[in-house]
């Protein structure tokens, strides 16, 4: 059955030193996705993209956070458009745009889902708190701040509450961490599927664990940094790790995460085409979307799984 589909824009690159990730929402377009979804029987609306403050670039006058106020100003009017298109009734696909977005996505989220479920798919943890970062840079801080760790500011985008549970975040990919970030990670008590658990036990079993992991929710986020891919698929990124999830794998990932009917939301981030060669990394966005929302090579019942 089609889905009502709402496309948002975050053009943001101020979370992050290197330019060219705001143009990511408009590769992903180039490269055919309403199309994509619509051919899929989905209902599309794109609503363009939203304003990004261009103004106070290498803004450090408040912290070392680098550019907060236009970061902030951003993911506060993106929590609202993510409110907006949840009370609509359609299923928010958010476009970036550096991570950092992540903040206002998950704000708007929290505000219709009291018990919400992310998937982060990342090489990165993006836990990074204002004191461990070691380079100011917001888009490596976005899951810690929607825990409630970090800056005020953006910790209380929406509420003041944490906009997702520790207990109902699942990692996969992540293969660069900092520090703090493993230290965050063992305080808080993260499931996390590092390369070295995708390697061992596969993907089919990462997602399985995932779902069943992820079952007392009340709706499921999956907010995906192409990075997570190997840069072999994927060399249209700012912060590109190798030893990542294949093109093959993170297919499959997204074929089961579709057949579950279970994922509520999704933003597919980091696409920066500058880097890029040829769009390939905004095509592979399309074709994981369009897995996400249902695209199969034969039209098959799925297997009943099992963990
Ligand atoms: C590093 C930092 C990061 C994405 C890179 C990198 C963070 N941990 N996040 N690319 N998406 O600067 O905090
Ligand atoms: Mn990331
Ligand atoms: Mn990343
Ligand atoms: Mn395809």
């Amino acid at each position: 059955m089609g889905k009502n589909i709402s496309i948002l824009g975050v053009p943001m690159d101020l979370g992050q030193s290197r330019r060219g990730v705001n143009m990511g929402p408009d590769a992903i377009r180039y490269a055919g996705i309403v199309e994509r979804l619509e051919e899929l029987g989905h209902s599309v609306v794109d609503n363009g993209n939203i304003a990004v403050s261009n103004k106070d670039r290498n803004d450090l006058s408040l912290t070392n956070l680098k550019n907060l106020h236009a970061v902030l100003k951003t993911n506060i009017d993106l929590q609202e458009q993510v409110d907006n298109i949840i009370k609509s009734q359609a299923f928010p696909l958010i476009l970036g745009g550096d991570h950092s977005i992540a903040i206002g996505t998950l704000a708007g989220l929290a505000q219709n889902y009291s018990d919400l479920g992310v998937i982060w798919f990342d090489a990165h943890g993006d836990l990074n708190l204002p004191d461990t970062s070691p380079s100011g840079n917001i888009h490596g801080m976005p899951l810690a701040v929607s825990l409630g760790y970090g800056h005020p500011s953006l910790v209380n985008i929406g509420s003041k509450a944490p906009k997702v549970k520790p207990e109902n975040v699942v990692m996969i990919g992540i293969r660069d961490l900092d520090e703090g970030e493993k230290e965050l990670i063992n305080q808080i008590g993260l499931k996390v599927y590092t390369m070295h658990e995708v390697d061992k036990l596969g993907m089919n079993q990462v997602i399985l664990e995932t779902m069943d992991y992820l079952k007392n929710t009340d709706g499921i986020h999956l907010s995906l940094d192409l990075d997570g891919l190997d840069p072999l698929d994927c060399p249209g990124v700012g912060t590109p790790v190798n030893g990542g999830i294949s093109y093959r794998e993170s297919h499959l990932a997204m074929e089961m995460l579709a057949d579950t009917n279970l994922i509520t939301s999704a933003e597919f981030v980091e696409v920066n085409p500058i880097l890029d060669e040829r769009n390939k990394t905004a095509e592979v966005a399309v074709d994981l979307i369009g897995s996400l929302l249902g695209e199969k090579i034969l039209k098959t019942s799925p297997p009943k799984a099992t963990v």
